[in-house]
């Protein structure tokens, strides 16, 4: 009797295990969705620094440190399109470009750890600028109309080094960085460190990728293991 009790708790766990694993190595089942807005910058118009904002100002580019989009800038022409963003703050320090978005709607998600996020930039300059570039999320539990409260999320503040060709883009990308447990703002960061312009972006992209529920897996589990067990002990 002993046995045969111990019979059905390890196949519960194993099927559980199996099934856990089947959900976690199916990315295929998970869906992408992308969450930017504009991310060739051709709509955005010029912004002055803005360190404060409204909720009108989610999902645009336009807070943080101002910024110029451009059709072209000496021997550099956009990517994609007929524009591309120029760094170009006046405050004579680097330039950081943020474009905030609300994930609020993927809350049971989020909140069961099942969302992580994609980005990517394209960057270019005649010279690689001390410092590097950066690419980076950040978040917020709540809606946010300012800086405080925010939390790094992934990505890189800055140290993104380029080459000194401008016929090129060069390209970074972050994949599958965890939105954590009660997030539910979001911004991608772009920063360049001079400002003065040295640099330009083009073709940003951010995606959100959500695994399924993985309850209605474990249930089937659960399930079976139940009627496993059963046919276990009526065999013994
Ligand atoms: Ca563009
Ligand atoms: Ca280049």
């Amino acid at each position: 009797m002993k046995g045969q009790v111990l019979v059905a708790p390890r196949a519960i766990s194993s099927l559980v295990l199996t099934a856990v694993s089947l959900v976690l190595g199916a990315p295929a089942h998970a869906s992408t969705i992308s969450i930017l807005t504009d991310g060739g910058f051709e709509a955005a118009a010029n912004q002055s620094l803005q360190l404060t904002w409204t909720a009108s100002d989610y999902g645009s580019w336009g807070v943080g440190d101002g910024f110029s989009t451009v059709t072209g800038a000496g021997s550099i022409a956009p990517l994609g399109g007929s524009k591309m963003l120029a760094f170009d703050s006046t405050d004579g320090l680097s330039s950081d470009v943020y474009q905030i978005v609300d994930i609020s709607g993927y809350a049971a998600q989020i909140d069961a750890g099942l969302v992580s996020a994609t980005f990517s930039i394209f960057y270019n300059a005649t010279s690689s600028p001390s410092g590097g570039f950066g690419l980076r999320i950040i978040g917020w539990a709540s809606a946010p109309t300012d800086f405080s409260g925010v939390t790094a999320l992934g990505g890189v503040v800055s140290g993104l080094a380029i080459d000194s060709d401008a016929s090129t883009w060069e390209q970074f990308a972050f994949s599958n960085v965890l939105v954590p447990t009660g997030t539910r703002f979001v911004a991608l960061g772009l920063h360049e460190p001079t400002g003065a312009p040295i640099g330009y972006a083009d073709n940003a992209t951010l995606s959100l990728n959500i695994v399924p529920e993985p309850a209605t897996v474990l249930l089937v589990a659960a399930g079976l293991a139940a009627v496993r067990g059963r046919r276990r002990l009526g065999r013994a």
